[in-house]
């Protein structure tokens, strides 16, 4: 098995300090940096990311592959930075005003950031005004909400509206999903996209940000 297929394999295991060493050998190999991302760490949480859909592994196996993408990840971050990858976009997340569930939150940003997406994370308890002055401070494609309470949720529709008021309406997209949010809701609040899991929600950030690149 080739080294990458090994940090790939060992990701998806979750084993942290593994894949750390593997990095290690492989750039002592002069292995490129953005090889060991793509085909190493990525393509390990892709099949994560797959197998998640499926309900083929659960919540705390993402965690611990999550862990091992971020531990594995901070060794290629300056070589990556030297060798001028770019990410392929960058988005911020949050969940809305009122609501201090984050797992979901924390699992969506993970995911994008194994598909090499830069995410700028507002945590909870999220004001519409912040994801729109950070989507324009920092320049964000997208605006991610998350919200579990359906007393909550209307929050998403302001987020809607103050993107709006803000003029930049026609640059941002913006995701909504959490347990109560429906492809319905979406569309009665004229938000862009809703993903009912971390991954498909990764992979639709990634098609948005590929479509305005
Ligand atoms: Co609360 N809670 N909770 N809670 N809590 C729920 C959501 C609830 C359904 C429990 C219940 O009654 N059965 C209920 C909501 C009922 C409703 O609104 N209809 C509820 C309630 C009522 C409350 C409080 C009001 C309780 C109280 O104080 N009386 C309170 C509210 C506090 C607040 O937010 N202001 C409260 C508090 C808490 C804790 C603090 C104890 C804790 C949160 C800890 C934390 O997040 N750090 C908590 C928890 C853990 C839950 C449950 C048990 C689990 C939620 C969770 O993390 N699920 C939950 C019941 C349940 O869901 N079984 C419940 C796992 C997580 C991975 O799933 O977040 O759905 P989820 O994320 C998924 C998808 O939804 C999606 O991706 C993830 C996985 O693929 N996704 C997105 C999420 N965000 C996305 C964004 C996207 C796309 C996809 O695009 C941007």
């Amino acid at each position: 098995m080739s080294i990458l297929s090994e940090i790939s394999e060992n990701l998806q295991k979750g084993k942290a300090k593994i894949v750390k060493e593997l990095i290690k050998q492989a750039i002592d190999e002069g292995i490129p940096a953005q090889d060991i991302l793509e085909q190493g760490l990525l393509a390990g949480m892709d099949v994560v990311g797959e197998k998640f859909k499926k309900n083929e592994v659960f919540v705390p196996e993402v965690l611990v592959a999550a862990r091992a993408m971020n531990m594995g990840s901070e060794l290629l971050k300056p070589l990556l930075a030297e060798s001028g990858v770019e990410a392929i976009g960058r988005v911020c997340i949050g969940t809305v005003k009122g609501d201090l569930h984050d797992i979901g939150k924390n699992l969506v940003k993970m995911m994008m950031e194994g598909k090499g997406l830069e995410v700028v994370d507002l945590g909870t308890d999220v004001k519409p005004e912040t994801y729109v002055k950070t989507a324009i401070d920092q320049n964000c494609q997208i605006i991610c909400c998350s919200a579990l309470l359906t007393t909550t949720m209307p929050v998403m529709g302001e987020v809607v509206k103050e993107a709006e008021k803000a003029g930049i309406r026609h640059k941002v997209k913006i995701m909504v999903g959490g347990a109560p949010v429906t492809e319905t809701f979406c569309r009665q609040i004229g938000a862009d996209k809703y993903t009912a899991d971390a991954a498909s929600a990764a992979d639709a950030a990634v098609e948005f940000c590929r479509a305005t690149a």
